[in-house]
C-alpha cells in the first residue's frame, strides 16, 4: 500500500481550517490538524482519521513541535491560522491589536513555513497554500491593522514563490471576501454578537467555510506543474469590498 499524502492545516479548530481538514481527508490526505484548542482538534482528528497537534503558530517552540510531529515528508501546508482583532479607525486603534494581527497573519505563517519547508521539498511536489483575504487587496475604513497584515500575507506569498522558483514546491494564495464563519467576525468585535451579525446583515448567501475548503482542495490537488498563484473568491452578492447586495438596501 502506498503512503498516504499528508497535509498540515493550521487554525484547524474551526471555520475554514476545520472545513479544509475535512475536505482534504475526504480526498485521501492524512491531515495534521494544528491549533491551540486541543479539545476541538482532537475531536476533528478522530472524526477524519487525522492527527491533532497542539500548536500556537506565534511560538517558535510550538511550531518546532509541529514540525517534529510531521516528520521528514509533507505534501501540503495550508497556512490558515489568522484573524482580525478590532475595527477601529487608525487614529483610535490599539497597537496591541496591530501586533497580534501581524504576529498571527504574517510572522506565524512565516514560522510554520520555515519549519516545514524541508519536509515539503522532500515530498518532491509540495504545496504551500496561504489563506489571505480580499483585505490583502484593498483598504477599507476601520480595517487598517487587518488590511496591513493581510497585504503582508500576500507579499510573503509572492516572495516565497520567487525564492522557491527552482524547488519542487508550489506557492499559492487564496483571498476570500465575505465568508460567514462561527468565529471570524465575533473575534474581530471581541464577542459582540450584534456587531458581528451586522457584517452579514441582509446578505442572502455569504460564502461558507465549505466553499473556501472546496476551492483550497481544488488548488492543492492540481497536477504538480500547475501553480495557482492566487484565487480571489467572493459571494455573488459582493461585487467589491464596499459593493454588497443587501436585502432592504436600495
Ligand atoms: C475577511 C474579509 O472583508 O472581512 O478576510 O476583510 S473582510
Amino acid at each position: 500500500m502506498s503512503t498516504p499524502r499528508t497535509a498540515v492545516v493550521t487554525g484547524a479548530s474551526s471555520g475554514i481550517g476545520a472545513a479544509t481538514a475535512r475536505t482534504l481527508a475526504a480526498e485521501g490526505f492524512h491531515v495534521f490538524c494544528a491549533a491551540r484548542r486541543t479539545d476541538r482538534i482532537e475531536a476533528l482528528a478522530a472524526e477524519i482519521g487525522g492527527t491533532a497537534v497542539a500548536c500556537d503558530v506565534t511560538s517558535e517552540e510550538s511550531v518546532a513541535s509541529l514540525a517534529a510531529a510531521v516528520g521528514g515528508r509533507l505534501d501540503v501546508l495550508v497556512n490558515n491560522a489568522g484573524g482580525a482583532f478590532g475595527a477601529s479607525p487608525v487614529a483610535e486603534s490599539d497597537s496591541d491589536d496591530w501586533r497580534r494581527m501581524y504576529e498571527v497573519n504574517v510572522i506565524g505563517l512565516v514560522q510554520v513555513t520555515r519549519a516545514l519547508l524541508p519536509a515539503l521539498v522532500a515530498s518532491g511536489a509540495g504545496v504551500i497554500l496561504n489563506v489571505g483575504s480580499t483585505a490583502g487587496r484593498v483598504a477599507y475604513e476601520g480595517g487598517g491593522g487587518y488590511t496591513a497584515a493581510k497585504h503582508g500575507t500576500k507579499v510573503v506569498t509572492e516572495t516565497l514563490r520567487l525564492e522557491l522558483f527552482d524547488q519542487p514546491v508550489r506557492v499559492c494564495e487564496i483571498a476570500p471576501g465575505m465568508v460567514r464563519t462561527d468565529e471570524f467576525a465575533l473575534v474581530r468585535f471581541d464577542g459582540d454578537r450584534a456587531k458581528a451579525d451586522a457584517v452579514y446583515a441582509g446578505v442572502a448567501e455569504p460564502l461558507t467555510a465549505d466553499d473556501i475548503a472546496d476551492a483550497i482542495t481544488w488548488m492543492v490537488t492540481r497536477p504538480p506543474h500547475v501553480n495557482i498563484d492566487e484565487l480571489v473568491i467572493r459571494p455573488r452578492a459582493q461585487a467589491a469590498q464596499h459593493k454588497v447586495d443587501r436585502v432592504g438596501d436600495s
